[in-house]
């Protein structure tokens, strides 16, 4: 059996994940590594954070930062999105990290030496404000083909056809707006029409199998002709190009980012103590499946240009197969990060266990089209599938063996006839059914088929009624819940990949450590088990909705940043306003001078627990009249559902302490 290379696409370090993340690849990817691993099949799950590009640059440009502090943040929250989710790998790493510098630098030199990657002279725009050349993403104009006056200077947003900078109406430069100049440079480019026919052989192997979005987009592509796509980037932030006349330019993101599977397991063998072990699976042409799982945008990135670079290198395996999932609407929407139009991971799964949340992403996966995630569904889905069927049957079984027969289960040895042996039947072929459909990245249908092996437990339990059947004949009710024992059991195996908690709790309540997929095969239970009350899996979700504030993100400048004045202040005195019940009057000392505020926490806070306290102020605020108050500024709060929540510095400070 091959060694199985799962990847997913590696998340750009710059923003948290959402649900579309999630549901678009890194769900299908950790349920089909859990599940090969189960098989007992040798599987790793590859990943890590994206850490170059304009994406990065221009937030670190507009937030006052290094894109290194963005990454850095990014590179924590976005694991623990992941841990939250139950989301696992075998190594999750950074393209920042010196290893990947050297993996990058190598691959591009060996394209290099073999001719793939040659240097064209270039006009480039040249902003004269800012002293640099401007990557496309760092020109802004109009459109040549909608007009849509932002576009930018690699795609167009609105009409999302891909754009040459030059080809920009009034162009200009993203950062400062000045007008740029076009100056002769140069960069490097890989000649993908060189490599075009080693990709087309190696695409025709895929027809048969590949999604027909992901092969048919390849192949049109392909037949339209590839464009040598330049490389390089005059930027200061990425891979430095390891040429000694190419200082001052990086690799282009998308170049060193797919070599980053190729780091991220090179470290992975270095932490398992085996800094070789990687090229076994790299390098292993004949023993090592690779499956890249990214989401519809990253196609042709994954079938086109990443295979080509590896055709040019010659030492990799080529991936055996590209499942791209196409995208999650939310509500009816397209998610959009910089409408806030999303339900963020760290968010939801405040308010849900993962299981509920990778159960509800599952059923509504993307996998052959665009789907929508709402709330309605969630609900119903949770409700109606994992509560009232997998949750009540596991519930009614164990709940019954504690009640009537003294927690005991089993033996069960022969198959029977009748409903017995259908049941029986079902857990026999259900880990070969379930086992195609997971490895034909059938995800969705495969936990239908799970809820559906469970509905026909619950079926077969109000038929065989034991209930009645217990006050008439013991033997046959011991053997009806030996039997919902053994569907149960091998549930608990099947559910797995889907919901890994549950598959744990279940497990320790049937007392149960059977996690080999093939075993799950096998219904018999020699001997006779006890059991413990068991504890309610689900709850049902009775809210209406999840709260999503669609806040248009206005973006503030630096500058316009570093007018505001924010101190700290010692609340001195505090005192009611008479005929305004919101409002308290606040005498705050700033060092240098007392102020007075008029705050609207008269309903959260008694004059008296303030005084003495230190709060943040923003001082250069317009003084105003308010109920009689001159007001010298504003006191900042937290705000919890519209209840101001007051800020303290963790340790006294001077009056009038600066806050930046
Ligand atoms: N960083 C993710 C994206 O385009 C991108 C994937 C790289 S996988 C090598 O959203
Ligand atoms: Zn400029």
């Amino acid at each position: 059996m091959k060694k199985i290379l799962v990847t997913s696409a590696l998340p750009y370090a710059n923003g948290p994940l959402h649900i579309g993340h999630i549901a678009g690849a890194y769900l299908p990817a950790d349920i089909y590594t859990r599940y090969q691993k189960l098989r007992g099949r040798n599987a790793i799950h590859i990943c890590g954070t994206d850490e170059h590009g304009v994406a990065i640059t221009i937030r670190a440009d507009r937030e006052g930062k290094t894109p290194k502090e963005i990454v850095d943040f990014y590179h924590e929250r976005i694991k623990e999105d992941f841990r939250l989710m139950r989301i696992e790998f075998d190594n999750f790493s950074r393209t920042t990290l010196p290893l990947h510098y050297e993996t990058a630098k190598e691959f591009f030199l060996r394209l290099y030496e073999k001719g793939y990657i040659s240097k064209k002279e270039t006009e480039q725009y040249y902003c004269p404000n800012c002293k640099r050349f401007l990557p496309d993403r760092y020109v802004e104009g109009t459109c040549p083909y909608c007009g849509y006056e932002k576009a930018r200077g690699d795609q167009c947003d609105n009409c999302g056809r891909w754009l040459e900078p030059k080809e920009l109406i009034n162009p200009r430069c993203a950062i400062c707006g000045t007008t740029p100049e076009l100056r002769k440079s140069f960069h490097y480019y890989l000649l993908l029409s060189k490599l075009a026919p080693k990709l087309k052989a190696y695409l025709d192997t895929k027809k048969s199998y590949w999604k027909p979005e992901v092969i048919g987009l390849a192949l049109s592509w392909i037949r339209e002709g590839l464009k040598d796509r330049a490389i390089t980037r005059d930027l200061s932030w990425g891979v430095p190009v390891p040429l000694k006349e190419a200082q001052g330019k990086v690799l282009y993101v998308w170049f060193d980012a797919p070599i980053g599977y190729i780091s991220s397991t090179k470290e992975w063998a270095i932490k398992k103590g085996d800094p070789d072990l990687w090229k076994e699976w790299w390098q292993d042409k004949e023993n090592t499946k690779l499956v890249h799982f990214i989401g519809k945008d990253n196609i042709v990135f994954h079938a086109l240009v990443w295979p080509s670079m590896l055709l040019g290198h010659g030492d990799y395996v080529l991936p055996d197969n590209v499942p791209a999932n196409y995208y999650l609407n939310l509500e009816g929407s397209k998610i959009s990060t910089s409408r806030n139009w999303a339900i963020w991971i760290g968010d939801l799964a405040r308010l849900y266990p993962a299981d509920y949340i990778r159960f509800a992403l599952t059923y509504s996966m993307p996998e052959t089209k665009d789907s929508d995630f709402t709330f309605a569904d969630f609900k119903e889905r949770i409700n109606n599938e994992l509560v009232n069927n997998f949750g009540n049957f596991v519930n009614r079984t164990l709940s019954f063996i504690v009640k009537y027969l003294k927690g005991r289960v089993g033996p069960l040895t022969d198959k029977g006839s009748g409903e017995d042996a259908h049941i029986l039947s079902l857990v026999e072929k259900a880990p070969y059914e379930l086992g195609n459909l997971i490895d034909t990245y059938n995800f969705r249908k495969g936990l239908k088929y799970i809820m559906e092996l469970s509905a026909s437990g619950n079926r077969y339990f109000d038929k065989m009624a034991p209930w009645i059947s217990r006050k008439q004949d013991l033997n046959r009710t011991k053997r009806t819940l030996s039997v919902c024992y053994a569907l149960i059991r091998t549930l608990s195996v099947l559910i797995e990949p889907y919901l890994p908690d549950s598959a744990q709790k279940i497990r320790k309540m049937i007392k149960s450590n059977l996690r080999n997929w093939e075993k799950a095969a096998d219904w018999s239970i020699p001997t006779e088990i006890e059991i413990e009350r068991p504890e309610v899996l689900y709850k049902k979700v009775e809210e209406e909705k999840i709260e999503i504030k669609e806040e248009k993100m206005d973006y503030i400048t630096f500058d316009e940043f570093k007018k505001l004045i924010i101190k700290i202040g010692s609340i001195k005195n505090a005192e009611k306003v008479e005929g305004a019940d919101k409002l308290l009057k606040l005498t705050v000392d700033l060092g240098d001078k007392e102020i007075t505020l008029a705050a609207g926490i008269a309903e959260y806070y008694e004059p008296s627990e303030l005084i003495g306290k230190q709060i943040p102020v923003l001082v250069n605020l317009e003084p105003k009249k308010i109920r009689g108050i001159l007001s010298q500024g504003m006191m900042l709060a937290a705000d919890e559902k519209g209840r101001p929540i007051l800020l303290h510095p963790e340790k006294e400070v001077r009056p009038g302490s600066k806050v930046r």
